[in-house]
């Protein structure tokens, strides 16, 4: 029965081991946890003490007389609201980091990308003439969290989007003020007696994202590089494979480079590495998970163990000493699961505490000494273990293709440009881009949307880039390749061969989501695809979402002007007319919108449909699979065999 749990063999191999060894998953835990239906459709009310309210059946209104428009809408708003807080914290985490680095107070860390620096304070306005790395470090740092307070007037960053967008955001009042204050301001106007009116409720849920997409995501992956160096490719192997049977294992998982950054250093320490031979282990061998392995995969190429539902099973292997969890989409689960086993769960944010887990605080000021702290730890753990049985799964990956990166591979250190993406979006030899990202869902077979989706849009000549534990997904079935242009459409090879890039980019982690803005607005102000994003033949999707954080992304690249499809299942399901508001009142709105579709074969045909919807608008020839090569282009549904699929085989059908 864990066949159709999970579409990889890894995690099915350890669902087994789990269940053997008496493992509490997620992906038990979600056959006897079923979702309250009324909740998972939108329609329960718990903003005030007369309820929770449940409308459902005859029952129309809440006791307030808050109808189940106001109440879906709410219930989406605080949603955004909390994803966006959460991107925004990190973000602010990040330029306390670098304020304390240009301040010489957190020597373990230096300004690593001063390329990245100088551009990134020109978009803040922070004078550079004459002045060293840290004072102008200090400014960006110092004009990122003013960011975050700011009370009027909006955010700077705005001006990075094409001008036409930021005149629609002016016009149509949806320019973020501060960070800060958008998400205040949604859980004030969702607070009991307060905003009463869907569609007004729902437009500043989209200023509430944009002020997390344009604002605290995009600023924590601005000064993520500018410390810890902007990513280029890099090759490495992932999925649990990765774990070694003979050394100390340490899983990194969150979403936080700070403390990631400071293990890459210390787990090489000579000293560190004796103490683990003294302890009967080969070697340290650091490796990553959700986010956080994102970070440190696409920067330094630490191999990554899995995606967000994996973490359980990781501790299920018996050869993890140490989990070190910072914040987000870390499951309560991992400490029970580590009771089992030899594991310490570490929690290092001062911001989380996680009953029964150690809890190291970091402070970037001490950053070596805390890590040198932890990864002995889990050295201490290690002559504990017991039996441990690790898949024999790993696959190679390609990864860290920044936005700066993509623009000088496609035109060199001179003449970075978005010209040969453009023209061959144009010529037809790419149909379109695609964005696929986000999460795991413990309710639909884990990976399996993810890599159907990515499969079929390449196939169809559409390029993707991915980020989150989508990227973790491709990585983990070859996918993040150049092999994998034998499953790419003709025309798509071709450029991607030429290129030099594979048909799947990997973008980064879960606030990278904001590179895929920057490649959006360099395509629209390119030239030949239009003058906005909402031009462009493109589309961003969510297949296995789970997050409030996957909310607010989607809901930023609406506001951007993107059709935003959501996999799984749809918290606006209670409404009929939220339903209507967030895809065609948002298309007239901002022209983007957002949609929740189960079925991922329906996902691609509606992506390729709207793709070829803006080629049509843009007056472009219709996208014709023959035109290039003898056509390798298949529709949705012509795979082989699930097993032969999962085996990696993928010849067609008949
Ligand atoms: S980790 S938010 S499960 S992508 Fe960024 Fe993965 Fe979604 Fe967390």
């Amino acid at each position: 029965m864990t066949e159709r749990k999970s579409f990889d063999p890894a995690t099915t191999e350890m669902l087994e081991v789990a269940q053997a060894r008496g493992v509490s998953t997620p992906f038990d835990r979600a056959e006897t946890t079923k979702p309250c239906p009324i909740g998972h459709d939108g329609s329960c009310c718990k903003h005030c003490f007369m309820g929770p309210c449940r409308l459902v059946g005859k029952t129309t209104m809440g006791v307030c007389g808050a109808t189940a428009e106001t109440v879906v809408a709410r219930n989406l708003g605080r949603a955004v609201a909390a994803g966006s807080a959460a991107h925004g914290d990190h973000g602010r985490n990040m330029a306390l980091t670098l304020l304390a680095v240009a301040h010489g107070e957190a020597k373990d860390y230096q300004i690593k990308d001063e390329r990245k620096l100088y551009r990134v304070a020109g978009f803040l306005g922070v004078d550079t003439a004459g002045r060293s790395i840290q004072e102008i470090g200090a400014d960006v740092a110092q004009v990122a969290l003013d960011e975050f307070g700011r009370q009027e007037g909006e955010l700077i960053y705005l001006k990075r989007a094409p001008q036409k967008r930021q005149e629609l955001w002016r016009r149509t009042n949806l320019a973020p003020r501060g960070i800060d204050r958008e998400v205040v301001e949604m859980m004030h106007r969702t607070n009991m007696g307060t905003d009463q009116d869907a569609e007004h409720i729902l437009h500043h849920a989209l200023r509430c994202a944009l002020a997390d997409g344009w604002g605290g995501s995009m600023l924590a992956t601005d000064l993520s590089d500018i410390l810890f160096g902007t990513p280029g490719p890099l090759a490495a192997p992932g999925n649990y494979g990765v774990l070694k049977e003979d050394e100390v294992n340490i899983v990194i998982h969150g979403h936080e480079p700070t403390v990631p950054e400071a293990m890459v250093v210390m787990v090489n320490d000579p000293e560190l590495i004796e103490y683990a031979r003294s302890k009967g282990a080969k070697g340290i061998n650091l490796v990553g998970m959700c986010c956080s392995g994102n970070e440190i995969l696409m920067r330094h190429g630490i191999p990554v163990a899995g995606n967000f539902l994996q973490q359980e099973l990781a501790i299920a292997t018996g050869a993890v000493e140490a989990m070190v969890v910072d914040y987000q989409c870390i499951m309560q689960g991992v400490v029970q699961a580590a009771r089992q086993f030899h594991t310490q769960v570490i929690t290092t944010s001062p911001k989380v505490k996680i009953e029964g887990a150690m809890h190291i605080e970091f402070d970037e000021r001490r950053a070596n000494e805390l890590a040198k702290l932890i990864i002995r730890t889990a050295i201490d753990a290690f002559p504990n273990r017991k039996e441990v049985q690790i898949p024999d799964v790993r696959d190679q990956v390609v990864v860290g293709f920044s936005h700066e990166y993509l623009a000088y591979m496609q035109g060199g250190f001179y003449r970075e440009s978005f010209r040969p993406l453009n023209d061959n979006i144009r010529n037809g030899r790419i149909r379109g881009a695609a964005g696929v990202v986000g999460c795991n869902n413990a309710h639909t077979t884990h990976d399996l949307s993810h890599i159907s989706i990515v499969k079929e849009l390449i196939k169809n000549d559409v390029v993707v880039v991915t980020t989150g534990c989508d990227a973790v997904a491709c990585a983990k079935y070859g996918l993040l390749t150049p092999e994998v242009m034998e499953y790419a459409g003709p025309g798509l090879r071709e450029v991607c061969e030429t290129i030099g890039v594979p048909p799947v980019l990997h973008m980064g982690s879960c606030v990278d989501n904001t590179r895929i803005l920057t490649v959006l607005t360099q395509m629209a102000t390119e030239g030949g695809l239009g003058e906005d994003i909402s031009d462009l033949p493109a589309v961003g999707i969510a297949p296995e979402w789970m997050s409030e954080k996957a909310l607010g992304i989607g809901c930023y690249f609406v506001a951007s002007g993107c059709y935003v499809l959501f996999g799984v299942g749809s918290p606006v399901a209670g409404s009929p007319e939220v339903q209507r508001l967030i895809s065609q009142g948002w298309e007239e709105l901002c022209g983007g919108k957002l949609e929740f579709e189960p079925d991922w074969r329906k996902i691609v045909e509606k992506a390729l449909a709207h793709i070829d919807a803006k080629r049509a608008a843009l007056k472009l020839d219709a996208y014709d699979p023959r035109r290039y090569a003898r056509s390798q282009t298949y529709l949705p549904g012509d795979y082989a065999s699930w097993e032969d699929f999962r085996a990696g085989k993928y010849s067609l059908k008949g």
